[in-house]
């Protein structure tokens, strides 16, 4: 029996380019996660979508001279195409900005307010005269109340790094217009979180497969009190809020982005014309619900996401499973060489000081990227990201370890013996003994897989790429192809038996070469534990190199790109 599973990963804002701290945050590890379940034969539903709404699109939008709406089009359609030139195919990849996710969003809210959990209460915001609206807290500027810094940002002081309200700033006036700002009171509806503080306790406290961090974290955000949040905005663009009195107002970002998931399943579900299947992930208990996303966005989806959740349901007509784990990672940093120097810098796309992934698919194969990226993904704490390290590790580990060990036993197979290995009547001691230890090594990939470690589990990937090496050496088919050529077919026909097994574990990392590989190696391509009766033979057709090497002169350029982006 398969087992069913829902996985999201987290929706990019659609105001820019996607950038390697993104992909290894919540990409790249849920296509590697969902890759590998499918090949086990899971039932999995994968979807993602762009995150149309909020200040970052609208802030892009007036300095650009475009509409909203166009700037969440362009890249929404940009991010699209960068995910499938890297490998990642989202069952669908959809936007908040569609009618279906606005009807949806609303029927959210709906259902919240007859729960009870929507209160209205009026509040101070900034609001600009000149422009005739309130100004989010990115919109407002002025002098910091505690540092005196004149160019103090609406929630918070760069200089200082002190937080405050925008009204306390001193002088505050509008970051577009440089026109003054004022404070008025504006009406907002707020969902009342509090009512589900001992409710989500205990659900937390349940979830003891989660990663102890994020555990604790949400435990002792929900102990320190969960407050009241403010779910609407005075703003133009977003989701209308279906309230009259609300004609000016919008849902705030952070309270239809999450349902954006939903929105995703149901628009895929009604483009295959079976506009419910949508519920056999979403509504069935069996179902698995596995969020990927970058930490700073953990708060939302293990407590705010799932009071929704759990609100929307109590009416028994929308019966939503609630997340079964949270697969939050840290933060990635960047190598920048400065004057000579090597340093770890924090990414700042403002200043173009990033890796973007669609320039760094110009220079390196999706593969070289996603194997690096995998080998780094921070999921215990922040990591660097070095070009240096990219080219040490693919060129040692991509390269010099798997890459070299399925070449050779696929060159050496061609070569000396016409491409065909028939199985041996017999397994020597040998043999036997790398297989059982691959057995181990592949129990041990998959453990860490199904616990959400796709790093973790790389490192078996490599510890048999390692193993395998070591077997081909010891059985030295270079010497006995000449004395004992039947015992040099026979071990190299073993060794094909675990070329099928790494190609089968590397193909979550790097899919384009194990593709490629499949139009050569004519065998299965299986863990060895999965084998119940050894292939009669296995078949070599004009195998060619799966990898290119990284040269200087690319880590070079790509540096290069850095630190005139870190000096600018
Ligand atoms: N767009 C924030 C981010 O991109 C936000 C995630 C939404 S997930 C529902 O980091
Ligand atoms: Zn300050």
């Amino acid at each position: 029996m398969s087992e069913r599973y829902l996985v999201t990963a987290a929706l990019p804002y659609s105001n820019g380019a996607l950038h390697v701290g993104q992909i290894a945050g919540a990409y790249l590890p849920s296509d590697i996660f969902v890759r590998y379940l499918r090949m086990r034969g899971e039932d999995v539903h994968y979807v993602c979508g762009s995150d149309d709404h909020g200040v970052p699109i609208t802030l892009t939008a007036e300095r650009e001279g475009k509409s909203p709406r166009e700037v969440a089009e362009y890249w929404n359609a940009h991010m699209k195409k960068t995910f499938g030139r890297f490998g990642i195919h989202f069952d669908n990849f959809s936007r908040t900005s569609t009618e279906l996710h606005a009807a949806n969003t609303q029927l959210f809210y709906r259902k919240l307010k007859a729960g009870g959990y929507m209160v209205e209460a009026a509040s101070d915001q900034m609001y600009s005269p000149t422009e005739g609206r309130f100004l989010p807290d990115r919109y407002v500027e002025g002098t910091c109340p505690y540092c005196g810094y004149e160019e103090a940002r609406g929630d918070q002081c760069d200089n200082c790094g002190r937080w405050y309200e925008a009204y306390q700033l001193i002088d505050p006036r509008s970051k577009l217009t440089g026109g003054p700002v004022e404070v008025r009171q504006t009406t907002h509806i707020y969902f009342d979180l509090t009512q589900f503080s001992d409710r989500l306790r205990e659900w937390v406290l349940n979830q003891e497969h989660w990663r102890v961090q994020v555990r604790n974290f949400i435990l002792g955000i929900i102990d320190s009190g969960l407050e009241k949040r403010p779910i609407t905005r005075d703003l133009q663009w977003g989701v209308p809020v279906p309230e009259p009195g609300y004609e000016e107002k919008r849902f705030y970002v952070w309270f239809d982005a999450p349902i954006g998931y939903v929105s995703s399943s149901m628009e895929w579900a009604r483009d295959r014309g079976e506009p419910d299947l949508w519920r056999e992930y979403w509504q069935e208990p069996e179902a698995k619900l596995i969020h990927f996303i970058g930490k700073d966005n953990t708060v939302f989806h293990a407590t705010v996401w799932p009071a929704m959740l759990m609100g929307v349901r109590e009416d028994g007509q929308e019966p939503y499973i609630l997340p079964y784990d949270i697969s939050a990672n840290e933060f990635v940093n960047l190598e920048v060489v400065v004057d000579g120097e090597r340093k770890a810098m924090q990414m700042s796309t403002s200043r173009n000081l990033a890796v973007w992934l669609h320039e760094a698919l110009d220079s390196f194969p999706a593969d070289s990227l996603r194997f690096y990226i995998a080998a780094i993904l921070p999921e215990t704490g922040d990591v660097v990201f070095s070009w240096r390290e990219l080219q040490q590790r693919v060129n040692s580990d991509l390269i010099g370890n798997l890459g070299n060990y399925i070449n050779r036993v696929l060159s050496f197979t061609s070569k000396y013996f016409g491409g065909e290995l028939p199985k041996p009547e017999e397994l020597t001691a040998g043999a036997k003994e790398v297989l059982a230890d691959f057995r181990e090594l592949e129990n041990s990939f998959d453990r860490k897989m199904r616990g959400i470690r796709p790093r973790e589990a790389l490192a078996d990937l490599l510890a048999m790429g390692r193993r395998a090496n070591r077997f081909f050496d010891a059985s030295a088919p270079w010497k006995t192809r000449k004395e004992e050529p039947e015992k040099a077919k026979a071990s190299l026909y073993v060794c094909a038996v675990l070329a099928g097994s790494i190609a089968y574990h590397a193909t979550p990392y790097v899919p384009f070469a194990m593709e490629e590989l499949r139009r050569s190696f004519i065998g299965p391509m299986l863990p060895v534990r999965d084998i119940r009766e050894l292939p009669g033979a296995y078949r070599v057709e004009s195998p060619k190199p799966l990898f290119k090497k990284v040269e200087d002169e690319q880590i070079a350029a790509a540096e290069g790109r850095l630190a005139a982006a870190a000096k600018s």
